[in-house]
C-alpha cells in the first residue's frame, strides 16, 4: 500500500498514532510531502525515525530546506563577525517556528546530526508515482499557474514555496497532491480533513494547530485521521 502525509511539523506523536493506525509494515511505502520540522517539539525525532526506514520517504517543504541549510551552517553564529551577517537569517528562521528545531539539535550527537542531515540532502523536490494506472505529482507545493511557471520550468522554489491556485485544473493526466497550506485555509468547510478539487488533493490537515493529522492511502483513496 502507498501512503501520503504531510506538515508534521515536529509532531511525534500524531506521526507515530497514524503509523500505528495504518498499521505501515515494510510492504507499504510512505511518502510525506514535506515540513516535517518547526513549530512542533520533535521534528528531528521524526527525521531520525526516517533516516532508519527504508520505505519512507521525505519530499522537501519550504521549513525542512530552511532548516538543513541553517543547521549545517549553525557554527556561522559562533563566529563574531559571521553571527552578524547571519544571526538575521538565523533569527527569522527561529521566529518562524525554528525554535524548536534548534533546540533539538543541540541536544543531538554528532552521529545523529549527521543521519538528520542526511535525511533532508536525500529528500526530493517532487515525485511522480502511478497507482493503478493513475499518475500522481507529489509534491509540498506548487507555483500558481501563469505563462511564465510551464511545468518543465518549475524551480525548487516553486515547489517549496509556490502558492497554488486551487482553483485552477493544473494537469487533466495527473492528479497533484500537496501540503503546505492548512486544508482550512482553502476552503474553510474542509478543516482538519483532506481537500480534493479539480486534480488537486491537498492533505495538510493543519496537525500542528490542534487540527487532525490526516493520510490517504493511494491504493483505495481512504482516509485516514488522528
Ligand atoms: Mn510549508
Amino acid at each position: 500500500m502507498i501512503y501520503v502525509m504531510s506538515d508534521l511539523h515536529g509532531c511525534y506523536d500524531k506521526f507515530e498514532a497514524m503509523l500505528n493506525k495504518i498499521n505501515l509494515t515494510e510492504e507499504d511505502c510512505l511518502y510525506i510531502l514535506g515540513d516535517i520540522v518547526d513549530r512542533g517539539p520533535s521534528g528531528l525525532k521524526i527525521a531520525l525515525y526516517i533516516s532508519a526506514k527504508n520505505n519512507i520517504f521525505l519530499i522537501r517543504g519550504n521549513h525542512d530546506q530552511q532548516a538543513a541549510i541553517l543547521l549545517e551552517n549553525i557554527y556561522l553564529l559562533q563566529d563574531e563577525k559571521m553571527s552578524d551577517k547571519y544571526g538575521p537569517i538565523f533569527s527569522e528562521w527561529l521566529s518562524d517556528g525554528g525554535d524548536t528545531t534548534i533546540k533539538e539539535y543541540i541536544e543531538l550527537d554528532e552521529m545523529d546530526r549527521e543521519k538528520v542531515l542526511k535525511v533532508f540532502k536525500n529528500s526530493f523536490v517532487s515525485k511522480e508515482i502511478e497507482v493503478n494506472g493513475k499518475t500522481y505529482l507529489l509534491a509540498h507545493t506548487v507555483p500558481e499557474i501563469d505563462e511564465i511557471h510551464r511545468y518543465e520550468e518549475w524551480t525548487i522554489d516553486d515547489f517549496i514555496m509556490g502558492e497554488p491556485d486551487y482553483d485552477e485544473i493544473y494537469f487533466t493526466d495527473k492528479i497533484i497532491i500537496t501540503g503546505h497550506t492548512p486544508t482550512l485555509l482553502i476552503d474553510i468547510k474542509s478543516k482538519g480533513k483532506i481537500w480534493r478539487k479539480n486534480n488537486h488533493i491537498a492533505i495538510d490537515c493543519g496537525a500542528v494547530y490542534g487540527n487532525s493529522l490526516g493520510c490517504l492511502r493511494l491504493d483505495d483513496m481512504k482516509e485516514f485521521y488522528v
